[in-house]
């Protein structure tokens, strides 16, 4: 049974705003904090930073109900949720600074007895650190209640919803909670139970923040398998969409959908937590990034073949989100593809057509050869259609209008 009425939800990005929103639907008192002054003003204005379906009615409405609001300043409250980000580092090594800088804010407003969650995907330990770098800046204060000390509660709950289906996932999805003590655990199992009406499964803190790595990377494999059968397609004259359409039949067999690469923020920085953990073991975990990782070139060789010494060609390049209708373009292959092509291929003129945002993003926006292009018209001056993204918008494009034009379609959206 929850008691906890009042929260702080530190990071108000792709989760940590849909959690803070979902918290005060259930009514729960909530305050988001975030570092960026125009999203807390965005936040408390009811509106919100970035598409995402129903989001904005769930903000819109618990922000007029006074059930959220947002704010720079992390303040005094019960409980405690951290969702920034864990990019990582040059070396591939997991980057914490966002979560002890968290902790930082976290550390002053503490009396004893509240509960600090950690939802952002971290390494395995990660929890742990978070726990002791706080208990480092309040000595005065433990993990466990050693020593007659007041004790604070400290917990993983990674998040594991599906951008796109996010509002949907974070109430039916399962959910993992792994705390440094069982007692963290259980407290952070009730206020999960507010909102999630899937299974809230209690573990440790180590092997939860492992269960979401793992997640991510068994996805990245099978992913990497799709990629590595539609590059030998290509070679043997076989359509990979048929074949693997064909292959599904099998009642045991369900091969994912070859891509231009793997884009996100998770699926392709997670598995190199854990290799980074375990180095001379996790091979095949390794192996899935760099098939996934090199994809891009090969989808630039295939354009490079379509062009074919016509160097003033024009390319109309369908997409640059990292998957199917979102507006999210962080590593996103169809943004690395287009920068690279646009550099390749300096005469030609590449139209992208991207109707999920208005202006072109920082790597490509420097380009002269590149600019963003209305899908008629961008199709029409086009030799060669590069398809990206799988957006619903493309998926009504009469396959008329591709006569006469080189095509690849990096979905399978017209085979
Ligand atoms: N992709 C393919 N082929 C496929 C499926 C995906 O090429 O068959 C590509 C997508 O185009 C995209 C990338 O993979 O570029 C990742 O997309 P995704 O839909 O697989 O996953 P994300 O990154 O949107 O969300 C994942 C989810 N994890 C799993 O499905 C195991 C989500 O549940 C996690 O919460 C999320 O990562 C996260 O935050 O970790």
């Amino acid at each position: 049974m929850n008691t906890i009425e009042r929260v702080a939800v530190i990071g108000l990005g792709y989760i940590g705003l849909p959690t803070a929103a979902i918290l005060a639907g259930n009514g729960v008192s909530v305050v988001g904090v975030d570092v960026n002054s125009k999203t807390v003003e965005s936040v408390n204005r009811g509106e919100v930073p970035f598409v995402e379906p129903d989001l904005a009615s769930y903000v819109a409405g618990a922000v007029s109900q006074q059930k959220l609001k947002a704010a720079t300043e992390t303040p005094r409250t019960e409980a405690y949720i951290v969702a920034v980000p864990t990019p990582f580092n040059p070396d591939r090594t997991a980057d914490v600074s966002y979560i002890e800088a968290a902790a930082r804010g976290i550390a002053p407003q503490l009396r004893g007895g509240e509960l600090i969650i950690l939802e952002s995907t971290s390494p395995p330990g990660t929890t742990q650190h978070l726990g002791e770098y706080i208990i480092g800046l309040r000595p005065d204060l433990s993990l466990d209640g050693a020593n007659g000390k007041q004790s604070i509660h400290v917990a993983h709950c990674p998040e594991r919803v599906l951008p796109g289906r996010i509002m949907i996932e974070l109430v039916t999805n399962d959910r993992i909670v792994g705390g440094l003590t069982p007692e963290a655990a259980e407290l952070a199992k009730a206020l999960y139970a507010v909102f999630c009406q899937g299974e809230i499964l209690v573990t440790d803190a180590a092997t939860a923040e492992m269960a979401k790595l793992v997640e991510n990377s068994y996805r990245d494999v099978n992913i990497a398998f799709a990629n590595e059968l539609s590059v030998i397609s290509d070679k043997l004259g076989i359509n990979v969409w048929e074949l693997i359409k064909l292959a599904n039949h099998h009642p045991r067999v369900n091969i994912l959908q070859p891509g231009p690469g793997v884009g996100g923020h998770c699926i392709a920085v997670d598995p190199w937590f854990i290799v980074a953990a375990a180095p001379d073991e996790a091979k095949l975990i390794r192996q899935a990034r760099d098939t996934n990782d090199a994809k891009p070139e090969w989808v630039i060789e295939k354009v490079t073949e379509r062009i074919a010494g016509k160097d003033d060609a024009t390319v109309a390049v369908l997409g640059l989100a990292f998957k199917a209708n979102i507006d999210d373009l962080r590593e996103s292959p169809a943004v690395a593809i287009t920068e690279m092509l646009g550099r390749k291929h300096g005469s030609a003129e590449i139209l992208v057509v991207e109707p999920h945002v208005e202006s072109l993003p920082r790597q490509l926006a420097g380009a002269t050869n590149i600019r963003l292009g209305e899908l008629d018209a961008s199709l029409e001056a086009a030799d060669v259609v590069l398809l990206l993204v799988d957006h619903d918008q493309f998926k009504e494009i009469d396959p008329g209008v591709l006569d006469g034009k080189s095509v690849v379609d990096t979905r399978g959206l017209w085979q």
